[in-house]
C-alpha cells in the first residue's frame, strides 16, 4: 500500500502531534509520511533531501551540522504552540491556530538584485541546494524568553554563492509572503506588511546563518515559518523572517519590520546583548519556556565565539 487514508491511521498512531498540527496539515502528514518509505522520496532526482509538502512530513538524509549546543531541547509542542508570527495572529497561540491557511504549495523564492544569477526558485528545488543539517541552536526573543530548537536546514551562504553577488552587494534583505488569505493577520497593522529583514553580507555569509524548512527533522510547520525561513542564532528572534518569498541584494542597510516599526527600541543589528536594556525592560536574563527559574543572558546569545569579530570596532550601545 502506497498512501495511507485518513481512514487507515489506527488512533493509536494519532499521537500528541495530531493536537498541534491542524487536522489537514496531519492527514497530509501522514500520507507524506507513509510515501517517505517508498522510493519516490529516496528518488533519483533527490542527491540530498526529499521534497515532502506538508509540516510532519519526514526529511531524510539530514546530517549532524555543526554548532549544535547540548543543552536540553524545547519540546516539539513548546516550539509549535508557543510562536510569535504576527501574520498569523499576536498571540503566542495564534500562529498554530491559523496555521491552516498558510498553504505552502506552490511557493517560490526571488532571488535578485546585485546578483549575477538573479533566478526565481521553485521551494522545492530550492531545499536540495545544498546537504540538510540539523542546527540545533538557541532562540532568543526580545521580549526576554529563549527555547532551544532543533532546526532543519542548510547554510545561507550556499544560496549567496549560487547568486554571484557583484561588487555593490553589501546586504542582503529579506521579504515574507503578502496575501491576507493565507496570512489572516495581514488584514490588521500590527506591523507593515510584508515583513522584511536585512543582514549585512558578512553576516548573511557567516557559517552560523541557516535557512531552515524544518525541526526536529520533519518539514516546518506554517507557525514557525514555513516553507522557508531563516534562522540568525546570535540576534534577537525578530531577524529570523518567516516564510521569505524574495532574497535581494542591495547596496544599502535595507528597512526592517521592528526597526521601522519602533526605531528607539529596535535597532538594525539586533545582536543579543545583555549590556543594552530595551528601553522597557531588562535583557540581563530570560525565561527557558519550560523553565521556572530566570537565567543570565549570553553575549551574542553565547555565540560570541563565532561571531564578535564581526563587530569588532563597533559600539555596540550605538549600533543595537
Ligand atoms: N514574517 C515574520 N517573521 C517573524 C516574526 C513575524 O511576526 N513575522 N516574528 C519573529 C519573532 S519576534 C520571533 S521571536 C521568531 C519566533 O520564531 P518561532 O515561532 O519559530 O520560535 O520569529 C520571527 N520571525
Ligand atoms: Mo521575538
Amino acid at each position: 500500500m502506497l498512501i495511507k487514508k485518513a481512514s487507515d491511521i489506527k488512533s493509536s498512531e494519532v499521537t500528541a502531534r495530531e493536537l498541534y498540527l491542524n487536522r489537514r496539515q496531519f492527514i497530509l502528514a501522514a500520507s507524506a509520511t507513509a510515501l517517505s518509505a517508498t522510493a519516490l522520496f529516496n528518488g533519483i532526482d533527490s542527491p540530498f533531501s526529499p521534497s515532502p509538502a506538508m509540516a510532519g512530513a519526514k526529511l531524510n538524509n539530514v546530517r549532524k551540522g555543526p554548532f549544535g549546543t547540548t543543552e536540553k531541547q524545547n519540546s516539539f509542542k513548546d516550539i509549535t504552540s508557543y510562536n510569535n508570527f504576527y501574520e498569523l495572529g499576536t498571540d503566542k497561540g495564534d500562529p498554530a491556530e491559523n496555521a491552516k491557511y498558510l498553504t505552502t504549495r506552490p511557493w517560490t523564492v526571488s532571488v535578485e538584485g546585485e546578483v549575477k544569477k538573479a533566478k526565481t526558485y521553485d521551494i522545492d528545488e530550492l531545499i536540495k541546494i545544498a546537504p540538510l543539517e540539523e542546527r540545533i541552536y538557541r532562540l532568543r526573543c526580545v521580549e526576554a524568553w529563549s527555547m532551544v530548537i532543533p532546526w532543519v536546514g542548510f547554510p545561507l551562504n550556499s544560496l549567496v554563492k549560487l547568486a554571484e553577488p557583484t561588487g555593490n552587494a553589501k546586504y542582503i534583505q529579506f521579504i515574507t509572503l503578502q496575501d491576507p488569505k493565507r496570512m489572516p493577520g495581514q488584514r490588521y497593522a500590527a506591523l507593515q506588511w510584508p515583513y522584511v529583514e536585512g543582514l549585512r553580507m558578512d553576516e548573511a555569509m557567516h557559517p552560523l546563518t541557516i535557512l531552515a524548512v524544518g525541526l526536529y527533522g520533519e518539514v516546518l510547520p506554517a507557525q514557525n515559518g514555513a516553507p522557508i525561513r531563516l534562522v540568525v542564532p546570535w540576534k534577537y528572534g525578530f531577524k529570523s523572517i518567516k516564510s521569505i518569498v524574495k532574497v535581494r541584494f542591495v547596496e544599502k542597510q535595507p528597512p526592517a519590520s521592528w526597526n521601522i516599526m519602533q526605531p528607539q527600541e529596535y535597532g538594525f543589528y539586533s545582536n543579543v546583548n545583555p549590556e543594552v536594556d530595551h528601553p522597557r525592560w531588562s535583557q540581563a536574563t530570560e525565561r527557558r519556556i519550560g523553565e521556572f527559574f530566570r537565567r543570565k543572558t549570553l553575549m551574542f546569545n553565547g555565540y560570541g565565539e563565532q561571531v564578535a569579530s564581526l563587530y569588532s570596532g563597533m559600539d555596540l550601545k550605538k549600533y543595537y
